[in-house]
């Protein structure tokens, strides 16, 4: 009886141990697995961005959206003229530091019979209440803001590159949406000229514009 007890208590201690063991050798195990594999990191912020939205409008086709063109235009003849204008979401940008931001345009593979190309085109801040499938001269057409800077558009299928750094760093600090908007410098109504920009409707991606952005 005595044996039986004893082998009993043995049996259970040897038990006991062999948890323990196994415990201590699970605990290595996790520590050895999480030096192989590092915590997720944070996802990087983007370096290219697409435009939400684009769109033009023509004071001598009041009402007409052009939402869905494949490019952007701007224009000025002795009828009226036009401003075309391209808003980026900033939202997934929160909580980084720019170092630049360049906005890459493409000019259309052509304008229409009877222009001529622009040449200067005015580059300006707008207000961001419009939307690209209603939008017209006479709907929530966007407010010309301060300009930043002038582009020379003066012949097809050229890309051009527009420092936007100072403004994006603006609105990702404001309203997280930013607007930008080409005109004619002055909209005399003297000339009859053109430029037009492939849009993010352009059937090219490749020919689609693009903020390009850097960080701190
Ligand atoms: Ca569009
Ligand atoms: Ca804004």
């Amino acid at each position: 009886m005595a044996e039986r007890m004893l082998s009993a208590v043995i049996s259970l201690i040897m038990m006991v141990l062999m948890i323990q063991i196994l415990m201590q050798l699970l605990e290595r195990m996790q520590q050895a697995f999480a030096e192989i594999i590092p915590p997720p990191e944070e996802e990087a912020p983007p370096s290219i961005l697409y435009p939400e939205a684009d769109s033009y409008v023509k004071s001598y086709e009041p009402d007409v959206n052009s939402g869905t063109i494949k490019y952007i235009a701007t224009a000025q003849k002795p009828e009226g003229i036009a401003r075309g204008f391209l808003r980026f979401d900033l939202s997934e940008l929160s909580g980084v530091t720019i170092k630049s931001a360049i906005l890459h345009i493409k000019t259309y593979e052509s304008i229409p019979t009877g222009y001529s190309w622009m040449g200067t085109v005015d580059v300006h801040k707008a207000s961001d209440n419009w939307d690209e499938d209603t939008v017209t001269w006479n709907t929530d057409n966007p407010t010309v803001g301060d300009k930043i800077t002038s582009i020379n558009a003066d012949g097809p299928d050229k890309w051009i590159e527009i420092d936007v750094t100072d403004y994006i760093k603006e609105e990702l600090a404001g309203d997280k949406k930013a607007t930008i908007l080409f005109k004619h410098p002055t909209e005399d109504k003297s000339t009859t000229v053109s430029a037009q920009f492939y849009s993010k409707d352009a059937d090219e991606k490749t020919n689609r514009p693009y903020l390009e952005l850097t960080y701190q």
